[in-house]
């Protein structure tokens, strides 16, 4: 994690100010009033310590620096501002100016967003990057385009997605039959826990801890870095490595917003997001060397699940037959050229 160290991480998700010695992000009422020419404000549903949220940081530092301050962008972490329902309806109507969203939860608005999201498709990091960063990236940039909002090139890194339970570890599908599990608000996955025959409840990350806690559901799912930086571990005893999905955040900016900064603006707003969002993915890899024996240490117990049963019983579901319907010929050939025959 070049830059950013363990003692960072874990420090700031102890409450303790990072190293720089300055709050990663002001509170929006004791803010002073920006004397910028472009005021603008970036929500989010991570924690404060999760790698988007302190690369975000050092983006809008150097974004403020490299526009003399004329473009000032105020991040707002942990659903602050609101629930990822309530933010994509913002960033759309210029509430808010920048919005990271999940791709399956964006596929309300826009379906193909959702594709990145199809069980198993991905077997590690190479895979993933070379869709999103391709072909497959590129249409659902165009989709989300069309749609009104204006997508930044590089996606960030939410990461493989692990099955996290109160009750049980989970050793094979037969685990996940009526199994009660939290799932985001998103078709795709309902579809995939209702094809493993389990009640998937749609809640949004703002209200998943308590859910968790109050055993409304047995269990939810979510990458390591979640796991850790939501503190989940709290309200969960059991981790199934299962890797059944890679889910990203796309930068998602509102079009006015963003058309109306001078082109020199716009190119730095861009160029520092991107590049943010390129080595947060390298934060999150280099989190993963490590974060099973952070967790196993908060005494969370880890098994690690054969996939193929989980594929298996998905095909034999038809989650993948729907999904090429849903996501068309077109976007399923371009994901199959990455992951190969899906269905
Ligand atoms: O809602 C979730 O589980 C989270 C935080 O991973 C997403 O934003 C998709």
């Amino acid at each position: 994690m070049t830059g950013l160290t363990r003692r960072h991480l874990l420090a700031s998700a102890g409450g303790v100010a990072l190293a720089t010695a300055t709050p990663v992000v002001t509170p929006f009422a004791i803010r002073k009033a920006s004397a910028a020419d472009y005021p603008m404000r970036f929500a989010n549903n991570l924690p404060l310590s999760h790698p988007m949220n302190l690369r975000a940081k050092e983006a809008t530092d150097a974004i403020r620096e490299q526009t003399d301050g004329q473009v000032d962008i105020e991040i707002f972490p942990n659903n602050q501002l609101g629930g990822d329902t309530d933010m994509l309806s913002q960033v759309r109507s210029g509430g808010v100016q920048f919005f990271t969203l999940s791709g399956l939860i964006l596929s309300t608005l826009v379906p193909a967003a959702a594709i990145n999201g199809v069980g198993f498709a991905f077997p590690d990091y190479d895979h993933v990057w070379r869709a999103m960063d391709g072909e497959v990236g590129a249409h659902v940039r165009e989709e989300i385009t069309n749609a009104g909002l204006i997508p930044l090139e590089k996606i960030w890194d939410n990461g493989f997605r692990q099955i996290t339970t109160s009750t049980k570890a989970i050793e094979s599908p037969d685990d996940l039959v009526n199994f009660k599990i939290r799932v985001p608000v998103s078709p795709l996955w309902t579809s995939m826990f209702t094809a493993f025959g389990s009640a998937p409840t749609s809640i949004n990350f703002a209200e998943v801890y308590s859910a968790l806690q109050t055993r409304v559901v047995e269990g939810q799912e979510n990458p390591l870095a979640i796991v850790e930086t939501a503190k989940l571990y709290e309200v969960q005893q059991y981790c199934s490595l299962t890797n059944h999905m890679w889910d990203g955040y796309w930068m998602l900016c509102n079009r006015r917003a963003l058309s109306g900064l001078p082109d020199e603006y716009r190119e730095v707003v861009e160029r520092n997001f991107n590049e943010a969002a390129v080595k947060e993915r390298a934060d999150i890899v280099e989190l993963n060397t490590h974060l099973r024996a952070d967790l196993e240490g908060r005494q969370l117990a880890f098994n690690e699940p054969d996939p193929a049963a989980f594929r298996a019983k998905l095909q034999e579901a038809g989650f993948y037959a729907e999904w090429k319907e849903k996501f068309g010929e077109e976007a399923w050939a371009l994901l199959e050229k990455t992951t190969g025959t899906l269905a």
